[in-house]
């Protein structure tokens, strides 16, 4: 199964690469003006279906478990005060300060509570992903990272109204054209840590097409950086788990599932390629039309064994492919900082795009091939159900995916801003 995922980090030395050009923001423009004309019509299209769900709450009376009064806000990384920043930080450095839950018989790896919620991933990336849990799973995942933020850490962002709770979130459009500038990598003490040190030999990322499938290799610039974080928060910060896919220069995890213990430091190769390539703002409206859920899934994953990625792959690779650790590395992810951010966007789109017809897109699970409870259908699997459980391991409490399917009903009570 890992080979439908393989990427490689081709040792290639395209000229920009060998002379240390940054790839201009302008050649990336000109390919295509979809991104800057899309940026104007997505904000209001947004705002309009926000408006909707506004609405919505406040034909709610005062008894109801979710109305007006009750709702909070989660909001771009960027829009939040610098106080909030930090205390998001900071609750974050506490999940690694903290003991971890999981045994080490469970995992050896597993040193400390943000690892419980990697471990968690790792252990349940086959069904949690390209599977008709998906984006329940995630929902709740992120809902579970936020509530130990705020039970185990003092977290603080989760006053109704004047703070969102966590699910801060990274509009992958907001900062394509540069994202190691944005406030979330640009390496202040308030973002989630810098860019990795940029060394001046490195790979461009190929995402190589699985033999028997027609087409070229997708092969995009290498980011900015490539080598150790060194500045910000997370500067020096150790990882644990994984990698469970390969990733370049790292060594592997002792243990096949990747759940064995493999310190290093982090690394991030951030640049615009991926991120304009996958989740630029013209990526956003398209989402948005999407009509069905199957239709949605095939543009936020791409196609099975494709070079289409989609921005859920798009978002994550901008940290890089083949040389961010773990943010190249699906299993891994969630050991990378920004990970909750990047699904916190993640989220957001899901949410706007249901609330544009609800009746049917908080009932709907059927993607085609993504609808099922293993990953791409892959062994062959029952459609997941909106019965169908969510388990957390040692994350916290389970769910069910009905109550995952809204954000204004069951146990939730938020909007994003
Ligand atoms: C990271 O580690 C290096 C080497 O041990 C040290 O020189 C540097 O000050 C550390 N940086 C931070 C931000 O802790
Ligand atoms: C923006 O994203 C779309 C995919 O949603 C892609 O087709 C298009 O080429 C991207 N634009 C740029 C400038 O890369
Ligand atoms: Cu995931």
């Amino acid at each position: 199964m890992r080979a439908s995922l393989i990427t490689t980090c081709l040792a290639a030395t395209l000229a920009n690469v060998a002379s240390g050009a940054a790839i201009s923001k302008h050649e990336l423009l000109d390919a295509s003006n979809d991104h800057e004309s899309a940026k104007e019509p997505v904000k209001k299209l947004i705002a309009e279906i926000q408006q909707g769900l506004i609405d919505e709450l406040s034909k709610r009376g005062p008894d109801a478990a979710c109305n007006l009064d009750k709702v909070v806000y989660r909001r771009e990384y960027g829009d939040l005060t610098r106080e909030e920043r930090l205390d998001y930080v900071r609750a974050m450095q506490c999940m690694m300060d903290a003991p971890a839950k999981t045994p080490a018989s469970v995992s050896p790896g597993a040193k400390n509570r943000f690892d419980d919620f990697v471990v968690t991933h790792i252990q349940q990336t086959f069904t949690a992903h390209y599977s008709g849990n998906f984006q329940a799973w995630h929902r709740w995942f992120m809902h579970s990272w936020e509530k130990a933020l705020r039970d185990e850490c003092g977290y603080k962002g989760y006053q109704p109204k004047l703070i969102g709770r966590t699910k801060q979130y990274w509009d992958w459009s907001k900062y394509a054209e540069a994202p190691q500038d944005s406030p979330i990598f640009n390496g202040e003490d308030d973002s989630m840590g810098g860019n990795g040190e940029y060394l001046p030999d490195f790979p461009n990322s190929v995402i190589v097409l699985p033999e028997g499938v027609t087409g070229d290799d997708i092969e995009l610039p290498r980011g900015l950086g490539g080598g150790l974080v060194t500045k910000g928060p997370f500067a020096n910060m150790t990882v644990n788990l994984g990698p469970y896919a390969a990733l370049h220069d790292t060594a592997p995890n002792p243990q096949a599932d990747g759940l064995g213990y493999n310190p290093r430091p982090l690394k991030r190769d951030v640049g615009p390629a991926m991120n304009m390539r996958y989740a630029n703002a013209s990526t956003l409206w398209n989402l948005l039309h999407k009509p069905n859920i199957k239709e949605y899934r095939l543009l936020l994953e791409g196609p099975f064994n494709t070079g289409e990625i989609g921005p859920h792959g798009g978002g994550h690779y901008t940290i890089n492919l083949c040389s961010g650790d773990p943010g190249g590395d699906f299993w891994t992810a969630p050991a990378e900082p920004a990970f909750y951010l990047h699904h916190g966007m993640m989220d957001r789109m899901w949410s706007l795009w249901q609330a544009i017809d609800p009746e049917t897109r908080h009932v709907d699970l059927d993607a085609g091939a993504y609808g099922h409870r293993t990953w791409n259908n892959e062994p062959p699997s029952p459609l997941t159900s909106l019965d169908d459980t969510i388990d957390m391991g040692y994350v916290g409490e389970g769910s069910v995916i009905r109550e995952q399917m809204s954000t204004i009903d069951g146990p939730h009570c938020y909007l994003y801003k």
